[in-house]
C-alpha cells in the first residue's frame, strides 16, 4: 500500500470513529420494537445504520422496515419550517406569522359558525401524551365536540366488540411469551409475517411444542406458510365461518360448561341460534369446505389451550364488530382466556394503535377509556383538567362521517395531525373535495403528504429520532421512547404546537408542560380509576421494568400481564356471549354482471400504510416502486390480462390503473390491491362509504370491481 493510501485510511479511520448512537423505537408497527441509530460522522457526510436493541417483546428483532426507518427522517423533503400556501404554492413562513394566522382564521370560523365549525382529526401514530393532549385541546382549547382518528378505520371494531362483550379492550389479553404455550391458534384476517414480522418467532416457537395454526385468509400470504389448515374463505363471509365452527363445538359438545356456567351470559340464545346453522350452507356461503370447518373446530375444542387473532381481514367490514363478537363467541364457549396458553388478540396495527385509542382522541371518549356522555366520567375529567363540565362538549362523530359535515357546510376548519385522509378513507375522491373546500385547514407533518398538499398551513412536526415519549404496543405494555436527537431546522413536537395554540387562544393556562413526561403525570391521574387506568405507570418504573402492562392502578402495582384470569370487566364480572348472523345487516357488495369480481385490500412488507414515509426510503420504495393488483391466472386469462399488464379497476365510486400481478395464491373470484399509493393508484378511490352501524368501520376488504387490460382498450 502507498503512503498516500494508508494514509487516506488511516483519517478514514478516524473520521469513522466519531460516533454517537441515539435510542428509540421504530416509527411504524405495533410492535415497537426498540432500535438504535448510529450516526457516523465522514468529514463530509454523515452516515447512518439502524441496530435492533434487546427488549421482552421484539428481543432485540427488526423487520426490513425499521432497519431503513432512519432513511425517511433524513430524506431532503422532510419540511423543517411552517410553510404557508401563497397562490397555490407553499412558501416559507415563520413560527409567529403561522401562529397568528391560527389565530385569525380559528376566531374568524368560530365566531362566524360556532365552535364545532372547526374539527380536529388525530392519528394513533401519536405518543400516549399528544394522543391525551390533542383530546384535550379539541374539547379545552377549541370547545369543539369534533375530533376523531384514523384508530376508526383500524382498530375501531375489535375495540367495540372487546368493550362489549369483556367489558374492556385491550388488544391482547395477554403476553406475546404465552403464545409458545397454546396447542391450537387461529389467525383470522391477519399476516403477521408482513405486518408485524418480528412477532414470527413466538408462533414458531409454538409450531415447534406442536401447536396447530388455522389460518382464515382468502390469500396466501407469508403467514398461511406456517399453517397446519388454511381456510382461503369468500371476503366479507368470516361471522358465517364462525358460525359454522360454533356450530360443530356445541354439537360435539367441545364446550367448557363450567366456565360458561361461572363467567358467562347468554350462552342459551347461541345453544338456540345453533340449531338454525347449516353447515352445508355455511360452506356455500364462505367458500370453506365442511369438512375443513369440522377440522378446524374439532382441533380447537379438543386442545386444551388455544389463542385466536384478528385483524383487518375480519375487523374491516361493515359487519366488522359483529364478525370480532363471533370469534369472542368461540373463545369464551371454549372457556380459552384469563389462563396459561390461551386468550385472544386484536393485532393492533399503527405504533400506539392501543394508546392511541384510550387517551381520548375519539369521538365519544374521554381519557382512561372514559365515555364523553356519561356524568361521572364527565365531571371526573371537567375536575382533573379544572374548567366546568358543561364546558365540555358532547360526542361528535366518527372521521369518516367528519368529511360529510364538511360537504354539508357545518364543519369549515380542520386541524390535521398524523394522518393522509384523502388516501386511507374510503371513498377517497368525496374525501378529498371534502378537505378542498374547508376555509381554513391546517396540517401537522413531517412531510407534504397528499393530504398535507391541499392544507393552507404545514406545521414541521418532530420524527421518532426527535420526540419523547410512550407507546403502548400491541401487547398492552407501556414502553418508552427515549428520543433524544436535536430537532431540525425550526421544527417543534405536536405537543409543543398544541400547547402554543392553545396558549394563543386564551388557554394557555390548561396547556402548561415543559415535557412529555409532564403530559403524562396528568394523563396518569386522568386515566385513574378509569378503565384503561395508567396511574401506576410512571418514566421511571417504565425504565425499571422495560415496559409495564396496563391496567395499573397504584404505584405498587405490577401491572396486568394475563387479563380476565378471574372475571371479565362488567359488573357482574360476566362475559357477554351474543348470537351473530351470518347476513351483515349493511348489505355487503356481491359481484354482478358489471362488477363481477371482489377486491380485497391491504399491505406488503415493505410499506406502511399511505407510503408518506416508506415510499421517502429507497431501500423501501426499491422493493415496491408501484401499487399492483394480484390476480389469479385463470381470472387474468378470462379478462384477457397478462403478467405485468397495467390494469384498469373500477368500483361503483371510481377508477385506478395499477399493474396486474398473476398469482395463484388467490381466490379466483377474488383480487387484491395495497393502499399504500396515492393518486391514480389509490385504491381507496374504488372503496365503498357504507360503516358498521356500531363502531363506524368503514368495509375496506369488500368491494366489487371489473378489471381490463389497457392494453385492450388501445
Ligand atoms: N408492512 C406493513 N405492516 C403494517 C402496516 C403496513 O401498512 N405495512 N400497517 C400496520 C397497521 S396500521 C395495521 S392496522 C396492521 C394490519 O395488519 P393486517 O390486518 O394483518 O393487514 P392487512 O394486509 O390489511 O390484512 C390482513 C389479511 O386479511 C386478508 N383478508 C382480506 N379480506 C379478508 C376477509 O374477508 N376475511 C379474512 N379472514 N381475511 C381477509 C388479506 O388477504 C390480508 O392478508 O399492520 C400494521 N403493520
Ligand atoms: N383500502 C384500505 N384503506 C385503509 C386500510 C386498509 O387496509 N385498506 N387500513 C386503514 C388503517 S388500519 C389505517 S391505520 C389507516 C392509516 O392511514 P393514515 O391515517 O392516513 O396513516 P398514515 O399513512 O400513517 O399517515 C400518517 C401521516 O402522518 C405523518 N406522521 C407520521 N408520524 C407523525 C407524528 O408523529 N406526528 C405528526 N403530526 N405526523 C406524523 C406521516 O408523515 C403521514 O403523512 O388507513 C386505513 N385505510
Ligand atoms: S415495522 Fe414493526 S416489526 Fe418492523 S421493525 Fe418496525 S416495529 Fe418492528
Ligand atoms: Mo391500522
Amino acid at each position: 500500500m502507498t503512503d498516500l493510501l494508508l494514509k487516506y485510511f488511516r483519517t478514514k479511520q478516524q473520521e469513522v470513529q466519531s460516533e454517537k448512537t441515539y435510542d428509540t423505537q421504530c416509527p411504524y408497527c405495533s410492535m415497537q420494537c426498540k432500535m438504535q441509530l448510529i450516526e457516523q460522522s465522514v468529514v463530509t457526510r454523515k452516515k447512518y445504520k439502524t441496530v435492533g436493541k434487546a427488549n421482552p417483546t421484539s428481543e432485540g428483532r427488526l423487520c426490513v422496515k425499521g432497519l431503513n426507518a432512519h432513511q425517511h427522517a433524513f430524506h431532503r423533503e422532510r419540511i423543517k419550517y411552517p410553510m404557508k400556501k401563497v397562490d397555490g404554492q407553499f412558501v416559507r413562513t415563520t413560527w409567529d406569522e403561522a401562529y397568528a394566522l391560527i389565530k385569525k382564521k380559528f376566531k374568524s370560523i368560530q365566531k362566524k359558525h360556532g365552535n364545532d365549525a372547526l374539527a380536529c382529526y388525530g392519528g394513533a401514530q401519536l405518543t400516549n401524551e399528544e394522543a391525551y393532549l390533542f383530546g384535550k385541546f379539541a374539547r379545552v382549547a377549541l370547545k369543539t365536540k369534533y375530533i376523531d382518528y384514523n384508530g376508526r378505520f383500524c382498530m375501531s371494531a375489535a375495540a367495540t366488540a372487546a368493550n362489549v362483550a369483556f367489558g374492556i379492550d385491550r388488544g391482547l389479553t395477554t403476553r406475546l411469551t404465552e403464545i409458545p404455550n397454546a396447542k391450537v391458534i387461529i389467525l383470522a384476517g391477519t399476516n403477521i409475517a408482513e405486518c408485524q414480522p418480528t412477532i414470527m418467532p413466538y408462533f414458531e416457537k409454538a409450531k415447534e411444542n406442536g401447536a396447530y395454526i388455522i389460518v382464515i385468509d382468502p390469500r396466501q400470504t407469508g403467514t398461511t406458510k406456517i399453517a397446519d389448515l388454511h381456510l382461503q374463505v369468500k371476503p366479507g363471509t368470516d361471522a358465517a365461518l364462525v358460525n359454522g365452527l360454533l356450530k360443530v363445538l356445541l354439537d360435539e359438545g367441545y364446550t367448557d360448561h363450567e366456565f360458561i356456567n361461572n363467567r358467562t351470559n347468554g350462552f342459551e340464545a347461541l345453544v338456540e341460534h345453533a340449531t338454525t346453522i347449516d353447515l352445508e350452507k355455511i360452506a356455500g356461503k364462505t367458500g370453506v369446505s365442511v369438512e375443513d370447518i369440522k377440522t378446524a373446530a374439532t382441533v380447537f375444542g379438543k386442545e386444551a389451550t388455544g389463542m385466536i387473532f384478528t385483524a383487518r381481514g375480519v375487523e374491516q367490514q361493515v359487519d366488522g364488530y359483529m364478525a370480532v363478537r363471533n370469534f369472542l363467541n368461540m373463545i369464551m364457549v371454549t372457556g380459552k382466556i384469563g389462563k396459561p396458553g390461551c386468550g385472544y388478540g386484536a393485532i393492533t396495527g399503527q405504533g400506539n394503535g392501543q394508546g392511541g385509542r384510550e387517551h381520548g382522541q375519539k369521538a365519544d371518549q374521554l381519557p382512561g377509556y372514559r365515555s364523553i356522555e356519561n356524568p361521572e366520567h364527565r365531571k371526573y375529567i371537567a375536575d382533573v383538567w379544572g374548567i366546568d363540565e358543561k364546558e365540555l362538549p358532547r360526542k361528535g362523530i366518527s372521521a369518516y362521517e367528519m368529511m360529510e359535515k364538511v360537504h354539508e357546510g357545518e364543519i369549515h376548519g380542520m386541524l390535521l395531525m398524523a394522518s393522509n385522509p384523502i388516501v386511507s378513507n374510503p371513498n377517497a375522491s368525496f374525501v378529498k373535495e371534502a378537505l378542498e373546500k374547508l376555509d381554513f385547514f391546517v396540517a401537522i407533518d413531517m412531510f407534504i403528504s397528499e393530504t398535507a398538499q391541499l392544507a393552507d398551513l404545514i406545521l414541521p412536526t418532530s420524527s421518532y429520532l426527535e420526540n419523547e415519549g410512550t407507546f403502548t404496543n400491541l401487547e398492552g405494555r407501556v414502553t418508552l421512547r427515549e428520543a433524544s436527537k436535536e430537532l431540525p431546522g425550526e421544527v417543534k413536537h405536536d405537543w409543543k404546537i398544541l400547547s402554543e395554540i392553545a396558549e394563543l387562544l386564551g388557554k394557555g393556562k390548561y396547556f402548561s408542560y415543559s415535557c412529555a413526561e409532564d403530559i403524562f403525570n396528568e394523563l396518569r391521574i386522568a386515566s385513574k380509576g378509569g378503565i384503561a387506568d395508567y396511574y401506576g405507570i410512571t418514566y421511571e418504573r417504565i425504565r425499571e421494568k422495560n415496559g409495564m402492562f396496563w391496567p395499573c392502578p397504584s404505584l405498587d402495582h405490577d401491572g396486568t400481564e394475563i387479563m380476565f384470569k378471574e372475571s371479565f370487566a362488567h359488573p357482574d364480572k360476566r362475559g357477554i356471549i351474543l348470537p351473530v348472523s351470518n347476513e351483515s345487516e349493511v348489505p355487503k357488495k356481491k359481484p354482478t354482471q358489471q362488477f363481477p369480481l371482489y377486491l380485497t385490500t391491504g399491505r406488503v412488507v415493505a410499506h406502511y400504510l399511505t407510503g408518506v414515509l416508506t415510499r421517502k426510503s429507497p431501500a423501501l420504495a426499491a422493493r415496491n416502486v408501484e401499487s399492483h393488483i394480484q390476480i389469479h391466472p385463470e381470472t387474468a386469462q378470462s379478462y384477457g390480462i397478462q403478467d405485468n399488464d397495467l390494469v384498469k379497476i373500477e368500483s361503483e365510486r371510481g377508477t385506478i390503473v395499477v399493474r396486474g400481478q398473476l398469482s395463484d395464491e388467490i381466490r379466483k373470484d377474488t383480487v387484491f390491491v395495497p393502499f399504500h399509493w396515492a393518486d391514480s393508484q389509490n385504491v381507496n378511490c374504488l372503496v365503498p362509504k357504507e360503516l358498521d352501524p356500531t363502531c363506524r368501520m368503514p368495509g375496506f376488504k369488500v368491494t366489487t370491481v371489473n378489471i381490463t387490460a389497457l392494453r385492450e382498450l388501445a
